[in-house]
This record gives structure tokens, C-alpha cells and sequence, in this order.
């Protein structure tokens, strides 16, 4: 049948046809490059091996050890855990639940946080799925685990090219027992802006569906009235709303009077009332020191009745002291990180929390050789993911003063380098803090941080004061962001916005004091899906859906890597970062059962176009691939 095609076909060769239907028809003999999936995968580490990942370079591979994973009996059930609690009693009777234990209660935030914070959020998901189920098999105690949200989703995207909502579900399939958490930045979703009230809604619907039992939901601006939308939309769900209030400035510190015990105790108060089950207390800069802990966590447990849920980063290096005295003054729950994947900017670790309560009656109840264990697995692991430490090697005291989230350290370092100012650091440091103070003291947490972080940058580029920019700011171009939060696009600061700088920066255009999504035109999610359904080709799904929605770019150029190359999340994560060595032979199971094995077998020279032929044996028959030379 192939002979009778009709590009083979005599006539045609010949060129005796009528042309007529034909010359009008020029996409009849557009043939899409139907490449099978293991030329497609072979495509992909060829231009690994010789171009590098994407923006790292070409870089020898490392030999790794295969990381240990702790012996587990297959054939005993999972035991049952807090995911069971929430299942038989709901969200209430859980939260009861909660304030009745007399240990504290732990999070592991190994699968979102700490990598985030470390690893600049790049751990992929082969990496998680193959210690879910030993940690929900040796951590049956844990309150949940925080393995979703916040960074993870866009940078699974972006960078990973994977699908975050895959992870969720099939971490949901190894993991069956212990709650899972998101971290939600309420109207901003996952994302750096705020979404209509239909999307916010939807994604809450479809992430509950998938697995997550936690929304932690938070504003970047600690504003309660940007939060309650979401708090509802996890209410219908049936799952845990636990609203956190940010944790900025200093309540030890009554020169800076603006967020006090009083400022925490009301907006606890306001977040109860809005209906939430627990209260996260979200220290994302780290920046709660052990005395103010014991203060603010004593007060608050006499103000509210729901239970409360501490995060801190361990940037300073105090993080367990302060759990410690958080702990003494009745802390529910706090967060921390297998120890090898812990401390920095990371939370602090879970095996030095349990030693450092050691004799005390509150110590977790959990079993510490258990995260022994683990943590074999997460040392040989975050060796992978080398190139995208952060840099820090010791604890940072700083972080006091400049008061940056754990995650945007190293992120705004990059974006200082990018725009020629790595040698000025310690300036762009002392001017976010004075960007801080400009702005009228704010919380600093994604996105609002990153707005103070674009004007710190842009101050220090432009060799700007703080006096010049009132005397000379209606001649400035500030950064879009910048002008969008004092638009009040973002919701509104405690406190208002300081009106002569926002004058300034605004120069004319008028600010919304009312909540940004009610101004938004809500999502249509049927004409959104026949877009993407003559986009991608195939059947859409809600996850399709709300990730377009959500982020339409990312979205469609991951598609788009997908198409050229097939799931490249079933590749180890060494050959996904670095292709392959010489001689090297790989397997990769490319689904249940079926496994290819991958040999580079040489490498050609470079012909004068820059292409090389790389050769490979796919399941022993020769293939070879022609790859461009970045280098
Ligand atoms: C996020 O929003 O991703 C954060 O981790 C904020 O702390
Ligand atoms: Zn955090």
C-alpha cells in the first residue's frame, strides 16, 4: 500500500495528473514528521550531550551513585494516617483532632519548599515518585506533606518540562496516607498576578479532585478581603482551608510599631471568621525570632480556637530554637525538611527538631530513624541538582535587615547578575530594604517581593536615591510591575499606599481600592476548550484547561517541547540535565512495563554547517541522530 501513495504513485512521479485540485490544495503534501518516540527521546539527549541544558552549558556528566532507597516490605498495606482523619471526620472533626494531640504535629515540606528554597524549585517528579511511598510508609505520623503549589507548578512547566498535575497524581497513588499540601497564593493562584474568580474556583475544584487536602492560602499582602474568595472556594471542597498571615518586620522591635502583637492578633481573629479550619503563621523570610515566636504563638492561642500552623526558613540559623519556644507556647503544627534537604533557606530539619526536644513531651512522635533513612535518599539525590544551589553555605544573619524570602534570594542575585550588577549586591540588598521602607513597610512574599525587588534593581541601574526619585520621578519610567501594585492590582497594603510616592508613580492613571479579580472578565471555559482543542490537536483536559488559563505562553510552549520530543520526564534526571557519556547505556521505561535501552555508541565530527551525527544503539539496532552544534 505504501507504493500505491500517492507521491510514489507513476502518474504522479511523472507528472501526467490534473493539477488543478492539487495546486489548490498545497497542505495535502505538508506531511507532518511523524518521528517515532525513540528517535524523538534520542533527539532530545543528543542535543543534551552536545549543547548542555539550557542556559548551563555544555558540562561534562558526573557518575552518581544510584541514590539508596531505604528496603521497604511491598506486600504490607499502608499504614492509615491524618489523610484517613480528614476522609472519615472532614475538615472540622480534623482540626479537632489536631488541638487534641499532645505532641507537635510535623509537615514535611521536602517535596515543595525546601527545594524551592534550595534548589531553585527544580526537582523533578521522578525524583519525588520514587521516595513517596517509602516516606508514606516510614512517616505514617506526619500532619501532611507539602509537596505542591507555590513555584512548583510553573517551573514544572517552564524548566522541567513536565506536567504538575501528573505529579500530584501520581504522588496521590503512592502516598495515600498522609495529607497532602499546597501552598495557594490566594487571588495569584499559582501564579504572579491576580485571575478571575471563575479560574481561582476551578482550579481549586480540579487541584482538590486531584489530590490535595491542605490549601494553604495566603495574600501577598496579608490582605483578608483578597483571601476570602479562595477560603470559600476550599470550603465547598470539603478539604482544609488553613489561611496563613504572613510574618513581616519585628514584634520585638517597638520602634517599628506598624506590625505588632495587636496587627497579628486581629488578623487571626479576621481570618477565623472568614472560615478557616487552621491558621498557618507563614514566616517565609525567616524572620520570626525565638522570643517573638513564644510571644505571638501564646497570644494567638488565647485569641482564636482553631488550631496553628508554624513555617519558618532557617536563614538565620535560629529556626529550631524558635520552634522550640513556639513549641512551649502550644504550636499545633510546624514545618521542617528531612535534614538532608533542610536548613539555609530551607525549613529547619526534621531529625534536629526531634533530638532537640528530646525529654520533652511534646517531642513529634515520629520515627526518627525513619528520616535516617530518608535522608540517604536526599543526600545522594540533591547531587543532581548541583548547578542549581544556591550559594549559601553558611547561616545568614542578614537576612534580618533585608528581610528577603528564603526563595528570592538567589532568585534576584540571578536577575541583578542579568543586568550587570553582580559586583553591587550588597548595594541592591541595602536598597530593597529601603524600597521596603518607601513603600510604607509591606509584606514581602510572591508577588508583592518581587515588585520591591524590580525597583531596588531598578534604583541601583539608574543610580537613583531616594530623594531623587521624588524630585525627579514624574520624568521616570518605573517598572510595569511597580506601577501595577501601586494601581492596586495586586489588593491593598495594610496600612494604604503612600500617597505622595504613588502620585508619583502613577502620574495620572487612576488606582482600584475594590478587589482586583471583580473586575476581571471571567473565565470561558467552553470556547477556551475548542481553542485548545484546535491547538493541541487532541482531547483537552480541565487540567489542560486551567494551565492555559493560567499561563497561556508557558502552557503552549511546553506543549510544544512535547510534540518535538516526546515525555522527557521518564528520563533519569542526570541524562535529562546532561544527555549522555561516551559508551554509556542507559534504560529508560518509557511507560508500565516498557523499557528502551539507550547506547551512545560515537559522536561525528562537526561538518562545516555545524551539525554532527550522533550515534546510538536503540535496543541494540543502530539509530543515528543529527544534532546542530551550539557551541
Ligand atoms: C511561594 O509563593 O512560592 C512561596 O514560597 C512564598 O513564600
Ligand atoms: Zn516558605
Amino acid at each position: 500500500p505504501f507504493l500505491e501513495n500517492v507521491i510514489h504513485h507513476k502518474s504522479f512521479l511523472s507528472g501526467e495528473y490534473n493539477t488543478t485540485f492539487i495546486d489548490r490544495s498545497p497542505e495535502l503534501f505538508v506531511f507532518p514528521k511523524r518521528k517515532d518516540r525513540g528517535t524523538k527521546m534520542l533527539t532530545y539527549i543528543a542535543d543534551r550531550t552536545i549543547n548542555g541544558f539550557e542556559g548551563y552549558g555544555n558540562r561534562k556528566k558526573p557518575t552518581y551513585s544510584k541514590p539508596r532507597i531505604p528496603h521497604l516490605k511491598p506486600f504490607d498495606p499502608v499504614p492509615e494516617g491524618t489523610k484517613q482523619i480528614l476522609d472519615s471526620r472532614g475538615p472540622e472533626g480534623l482540626a479537632q483532632w489536631l488541638k487534641e494531640q499532645k505532641e507537635v504535629l510535623l509537615t514535611d515540606t521536602t517535596f515543595r519548599d525546601a527545594h524551592q528554597s534550595l534548589l531553585a524549585t527544580r526537582v523533578r517528579s521522578k525524583d519525588l515518585e520514587n521516595i513517596a511511598e517509602p516516606t508514606a510508609r516510614l512517616l505514617p505520623e506526619l500532619f501532611s506533606m507539602e509537596m505542591w503549589g507555590g513555584a512548583t507548578y510553573d517551573v514544572a512547566y517552564r524548566f522541567l518540562k513536565e506536567d504538575p498535575w501528573e505529579r500530584l497524581l501520581k504522588l496521590r497513588e503512592k502516598a495515600p496516607n498522609v495529607l497532602f499540601q499546597m501552598l495557594l497564593r490566594a487571588s495569584n493562584a499559582v501564579g504572579y498576578k491576580n485571575y478571575p474568580d471563575n479560574l481561582i474556583k476551578e482550579f481549586v475544584e480540579k487541584s482538590a479532585e486531584a489530590g490535595i487536602d491542605v490549601f494553604r492560602i495566603f495574600d501577598s499582602l496579608n490582605w483578608v478581603e483578597g483571601m476570602k474568595l479562595t477560603i470559600d472556594a476550599v470550603r465547598q471542597t470539603e478539604k482544609v482551608a488553613e489561611a496563613a498571615v504572613c510574618y513581616t518586620g519585628d514584634i520585638l522591635d517597638s520602634s517599628r510599631p506598624k506590625y505588632d502583637l495587636a496587627y497579628y492578633k486581629k488578623t487571626a481573629k479576621e481570618l477565623q471568621n472568614a472560615g478557616a479550619h487552621i491558621l498557618g503563621i507563614k514566616d517565609m523570610a525567616g524572620l520570626l525570632k525565638p522570643e517573638a515566636a513564644y510571644q505571638l504563638i501564646s497570644t494567638l492561642k488565647d485569641s482564636i480556637d482553631i488550631p496553628i500552623h508554624l513555617h519558618t526558613h532557617d536563614t538565620s540559623g535560629n529556626g529550631i530554637y524558635t520552634y522550640a519556644r513556639a513549641i512551649e507556647a502550644g504550636v499545633d503544627v510546624v514545618d521542617v525538611a528531612t535534614g538532608a534537604m533542610a536548613g539555609l533557606t530551607s525549613q529547619p530539619s526534621a531529625n534536629s527538631l526531634y533530638y532537640a526536644l528530646e525529654g520533652n513531651e511534646r517531642q513529634p512522635g515520629i520515627d526518627v530513624k525513619a528520616y535516617e533513612q530518608l535522608n540517604h535518599y536526599w543526600e545522594d539525590t540533591r547531587k543532581y541538582y548541583q548547578d542549581f544551589e544556591s550559594g549559601m553555605m553558611a547561616p545568614h544573619t542578614e537576612v534580618y535587615e533585608h528581610e528577603m524570602p528564603g526563595g528570592q534570594y538567589s532568585n534576584l542575585q540571578q536577575q541583578a547578575k542579568a543586568v550587570g550588577l553582580s559586583s553591587r549586591w550588597d548595594e541592591v540588598k541595602k536598597m530593597y530594604r529601603r524600597v521596603n521602607d518607601m513603600f510604607g513597610d509591606i509584606v514581602k512574599v510572591t508577588p508583592s517581593s518581587k515588585v520591591v525587588g524590580d525597583m531596588a534593581l531598578f534604583m541601583v541601574q539608574n543610580e537613583l536615591s531616594e530623594d531623587e526619585v521624588y524630585e525627579n520621578g514624574d520624568s521616570l519610567a518605573f517598572p510595569d510591575s511597580v506601577v501595577e501594585f501601586f494601581q492596586g492590582s495586586l489588593g491593598q497594603p495594610y496600612g494604604g499606599f503612600p500617597s505622595e510616592l504613588q502620585r508619583i508613580i502613577l502620574k495620572g492613571r487612576e488606582p482600584i481600592d475594590t478587589r482586583p479579580g471583580e473586575r476581571l472578565d471571567p473565565v470561558d471555559f467552553q470556547d477556551l476548550k475548542e481553542t485548545l482543542f484546535h491547538k493541541l490537536d487532541r482531547q483537552v483536559t480541565s487540567f489542560d484547561m486551567i494551565s492555559f488559563a493560567l499561563y497561556p505562553k508557558v502552557f503552549m510552549d511546553y506543549e510544544g517541547f512535547t510534540e518535538q520530543y516526546g515525555d522527557m520526564s521518564v528520563l533519569d534526571t542526570p541524562t535529562f540535565f546532561y544527555g549522555m557519556r561516551l559508551g554509556e547505556e542507559i534504560e529508560v521505561e518509557i511507560e508500565q512495563g516498557k523499557t528502551l535501552i539507550v547506547k551512545l555508541v560515537s559522536i561525528g565530527e562537526a561538518q562545516a554547517d555545524g551539525m554532527r551525527t550522533l550515534y546510538f544503539e536503540l535496543n541494540g539496532q543502530p539509530r543515528e541522530v543529527l544534532i546542530r552544534d551550539e557551541n
